[in-house]
C-alpha cells in the first residue's frame, strides 16, 4: 500500500487509521449538525415506537432466531421454551453474552416466582420496557441482577423505595428489607429501616411483626427515631415477638437490653416485671437495668446525673406519640395565614418530675421572609411585586417554651416534629422527621419542598398539613460524685 511505501510502520499505519476515522466522525457530526441547522425545511421522522413493536414481533414470532433459552423451574419439570436473538440478549446483558459464546441452546434453572416472569423479563430486553406489581418486585429484581441487566435492577429498586408504603394484604418492607440484606442493595435497607422505624406502631400491630429477622429487630431496637406511642408499647411488642419466634438466648438477652427501661412510668415497670412470662424468665440479664431505672426515677435528674453515666442510649427518648411527650398539630388550609398552637409536656420522664408540666409556644408561617427581604409599607411597590415577594417566602415553624430562659441544670430540651402524608386508603405515613439542634427554636429547612400552595400537594391531607411535635428531654452527664 502507499503507506507502506514511504515506509511507515504498522503502529504508525493504525495510528493513521485512528487519525482519519476521527476525522470522518467530526466531519459526519458537522455535516449532520448543519443538516438539522436552522433550515425550516428540515424535520425528523420518527418511528422509535414501530421498531419497538417490531422488536416485539421479532420475539413474539421467534422470526429468524438464533438462540434457544430453556427455563427450567427449579423443583419441577416445568419447562418454557422462548426463541431468542443473541444479538438482542447479549446487547442488554453481559451474563447472557458469556452464555451464548459457544453454544445456541441454554438451558436456565429458575425458581418458580422468576420462571414465570422470564418472558416479561426477556421481552424488556428487547423492547425497554415492563409493567412492574408490587408482589412480583422482588423475583424481577432477581433476575435483573443475575443477568446484570442494571437498568432493569435500578428502576425495580428505584419502583421498591418509593411504593414501601402502598397497601398489600400481608405487609411487604419486612421481607424487601432481608432480600435487600441479601443482595447486599445498602440503599433499599436504609430506605426500609426508615419506613419501618418511622411506622413502627403500624408494623408492630401487622402480620408482619412476627416476620422480623433476629438482625433486622436488633438494628431497629438501637434506633432513637423509632415512632410509636411509648416504650411500653415497645416492650410488649418486642415480648410478642420473642414468644412467637423463641431466638437464641443471646439475641433474646440483646433485645431485652435494647428497651429503654427508664422511660417507662415505675408503676408499668413494676407490672410487667409481675405479669410478663419473658422477664420473668430472664430477669437475671435485665435486672441492673432495671434497677437502675427505678433509681433514675427516684431522684431529680440532676442528682441521678451526679451518680450515673446519663450520656447513653438508655436516657434517649425516642419519638412517642403519647400526650405527656408532645402533641399533635393538624393545620386546615396551611397557606393561608399564620397560625399557633400552645401545648403541655411534662418536665422529663422521671417520675421524680411527675407533676412539673411545661407550656409551649408553636408558631407555623406559611410564607415567612426575612426581615431585610420584607417590602416595606413605604415603598410604592405594586401590589403584583408585592405578592410576588410574599410567594418568595418559606414556610417555617418555631416552637418555644412558654417560660423565657428556660434552664434546668443537666437537661435540654431536644424538638422532634413529624410531618405525615397520606398513602393509600387513608393510612397516616411519616414522611419527614425534623430535629431541632437544642441551641435554637426553630426548624430549619422546614418543608422547603412542600409546595403547600398547591391544593395537590403531597404534603396535604384533604387540604391540612398534619404535623405531631415531640419535646425529648435530654440528660446531660456531670461531673461524677465519687
Ligand atoms: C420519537 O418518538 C418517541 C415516542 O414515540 C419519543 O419518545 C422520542 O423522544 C422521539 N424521538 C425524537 C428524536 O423526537
Ligand atoms: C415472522 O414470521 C411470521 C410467520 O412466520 C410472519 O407472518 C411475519 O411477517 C414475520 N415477521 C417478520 C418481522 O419478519
Ligand atoms: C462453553 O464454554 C465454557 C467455558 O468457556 C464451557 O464451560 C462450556 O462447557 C462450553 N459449552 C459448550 C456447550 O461447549
Ligand atoms: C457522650 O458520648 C458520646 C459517644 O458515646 C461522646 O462523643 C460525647 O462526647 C459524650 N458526651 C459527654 C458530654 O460526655
Ligand atoms: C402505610 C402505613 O403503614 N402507614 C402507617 C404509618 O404510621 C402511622 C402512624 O405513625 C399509621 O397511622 C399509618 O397507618
Amino acid at each position: 500500500m502507499e503507506l507502506q511505501d514511504i515506509g511507515l510502520g504498522k503502529t504508525r499505519q493504525t495510528r493513521w487509521a485512528n487519525v482519519l476515522s476521527c476525522l470522518l466522525l467530526v466531519l459526519a457530526d458537522a455535516a449532520h449538525k448543519s443538516d438539522l441547522g436552522t433550515d425550516a425545511s428540515t424535520t425528523i421522522i420518527n418511528h422509535s415506537s414501530m421498531l419497538i413493536y417490531r422488536l416485539q414481533d421479532l420475539l413474539q414470532n421467534g422470526n429468524s432466531s438464533d438462540t434457544t433459552l430453556r427455563v427450567q423451574t427449579i423443583n419441577s419439570d416445568e419447562v418454557k421454551v422462548i426463541h431468542a436473538h443473541q444479538l438482542l440478549l447479549a446487547l442488554q446483558s453481559d451474563v447472557f453474552e458469556g452464555l451464548l459464546l459457544n453454544q445456541s441452546v441454554v438451558t436456565l434453572q429458575e425458581p418458580a416466582d422468576c420462571a414465570v416472569l422470564f418472558e416479561k423479563f426477556i421481552r424488556y430486553l428487547y423492547c425497554g420496557e415492563i409493567s412492574v406489581h408490587l408482589n412480583q418486585v422482588v423475583a424481577l429484581h432477581r433476575l435483573a441482577s443475575k443477568y446484570h441487566v442494571a437498568a432493569l435492577q435500578k428502576g425495580v429498586s428505584d419502583y421498591m423505595k418509593t411504593h414501601l408504603a402502598s397497601e398489600s394484604t400481608q405487609g411487604h418492607v419486612v421481607s424487601w428489607y432481608h432480600y435487600a440484606l441479601r443482595m447486599d442493595d445498602e440503599s433499599l435497607q436504609e430506605s426500609c429501616l426508615k419506613f419501618l422505624a418511622w411506622n413502627l406502631s403500624t408494623v408492630i400491630s401487622s402480620s408482619e411483626w412476627v416476620t422480623v429477622s433476629d438482625d433486622l429487630m436488633v438494628s431497629l431496637l438501637q434506633r432513637s427515631d423509632l415512632v410509636l406511642q411509648s416504650e411500653l408499647e415497645l416492650f410488649s411488642a418486642v415480648e410478642g415477638w420473642i414468644s412467637k419466634n423463641n431466638p437464641d438466648v443471646p439475641i433474646i438477652e440483646k433485645v431485652l437490653r435494647s428497651i429503654r427501661y427508664p422511660m417507662i412510668s415505675p408503676s408499668h415497670l413494676f407490672q410487667i416485671q409481675k405479669q410478663s412470662t419473658v422477664l420473668a424468665s430472664y430477669y437475671a440479664s435485665v435486672q441492673d437495668l432495671l434497677f437502675q431505672a427505678f433509681q433514675f426515677h427516684s431522684a431529680s435528674p440532676l442528682h441521678f446525673a451526679k451518680y450515673f453515666d446519663v450520656n447513653c442510649s438508655m436516657f434517649v427518648p425516642r419519638n412517642y406519640l403519647s400526650s405527656s411527650w408532645g402533641s399533635q398539630w393538624i393545620i386546615n388550609n396551611p397557606a393561608r395565614d399564620d397560625r399557633s398552637l400552645s401545648f403541655q409536656t411534662q418536665l422529663g420522664p422521671s417520675n421524680y418530675d411527675t407533676t412539673k408540666k411545661i407550656t409551649w409556644n408553636a408558631l407555623f408561617s406559611p410564607r415567612w421572609l426575612p426581615v431585610s427581604l420584607r417590602p416595606a409599607y413605604s415603598e410604592s411597590v405594586s401590589g403584583a411585586a408585592q405578592s410576588n415577594r410574599l410567594e418568595e417566602g418559606k414556610p417555617r415553624l418555631v416552637v418555644t417554651s412558654a417560660v423565657s430562659g428556660l434552664d434546668f441544670a443537666g437537661v435540654t430540651f431536644q424538638k422532634t416534629v413529624l410531618v405525615g402524608v397520606r398513602r393509600q386508603h387513608s393510612k397516616v405515613f411519616v414522611k419527614h422527621v425534623y430535629n431541632v439542634h437544642q441551641s435554637t427554636d426553630e426548624v430549619y429547612d422546614f418543608l422547603l419542598h412542600a409546595d403547600l400552595q398547591k391544593r395537590t400537594s403531597e404534603y396535604l391531607i384533604d387540604n391540612s398539613l398534619h404535623l405531631h411535635i415531640i419535646i425529648k428531654p435530654i440528660y446531660h452527664s456531670l461531673v461524677k460524685a465519687k
